[in-house]
């Protein structure tokens, strides 16, 4: 049987702004505004621009969601930026089917790939230009810009993962990355 083979033409990535280019390729922001929430000192991240964009990203969806097999491919930029002591970040998530992994590339900037399993158990590992980062399954994961200038990284992750946000927003991640004496440090959630 003949299988037709759909071409993407012309897709590229732009190192420069950190922007994937091409037909389909889905663009998203996220804004002081509305992450707010997530940050620890909240009365910090509610005193800067509701407009301040925080992280831009762009996803390639070469197939649909949920096709067996499939990937995608996705850029992340996230400003250099502070809310308090806590650098900016991603909102984070799982994969909604939680045997999917995910790779990650930084391109430029530096920054903090913090990972949390199922049990909370929370570690990061640090992002600087060329290094490689697996994701494994169950594993929720969140970057933070600990750098002064943009950080830019690459994403190739199943087609058939999802995201469940929702865990996310009801519990966080059990530790957060700091400035402590000058330094990103990734600091435990106390008890609120
Ligand atoms: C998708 C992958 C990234 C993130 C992007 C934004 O699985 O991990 O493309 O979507 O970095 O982060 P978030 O947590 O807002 O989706
Ligand atoms: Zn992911």
């Amino acid at each position: 049987m003949a299988v037709s083979v759909p071409l993407f033409p012309n897709i590229t990535f732009d190192p420069q702004t950190g922007a994937i280019l091409g037909a389909g390729v889905v663009e998203n922001e996220r804004r002081m505004g509305q992450l707010a929430p997530i940050f620890r000192d909240r009365a910090a991240a509610r005193a800067l621009p509701p407009d301040r964009l925080v992280y831009r990203f762009h996803c390639w969806f070469p197939v649909a969601e949920n096709t067996p097999g499939g990937l995608f491919w996705g850029s992340t930029r996230i400003e250099p930026g502070m809310a308090g002591d806590e650098y900016f970040m991603t909102r984070g998530h799982f994969h909604a089917r939680r045997h999917c992994g995910e790779f990650y590339f930084t391109v430029a900037g530096s920054g903090a790939l913090v990972l949390m399993d199922e049990d909370r158990n929370t570690r990061y590992e640090p992002m600087s230009p060329q290094s490689i980062h697996y994701v494994p399954g169950g594993v929720a994961h969140r970057v933070a810009n600990t750098g002064t200038e943009p950080l830019i990284f690459l994403a190739c992750w199943p087609s058939e993962a999802g995201h469940d946000y929702e865990s996310i927003e009801a519990r966080g991640f059990s530790a957060r990355m700091r400035q402590v004496d000058g330094r990103p440090t990734l600091v435990g959630e106390e008890p609120r």
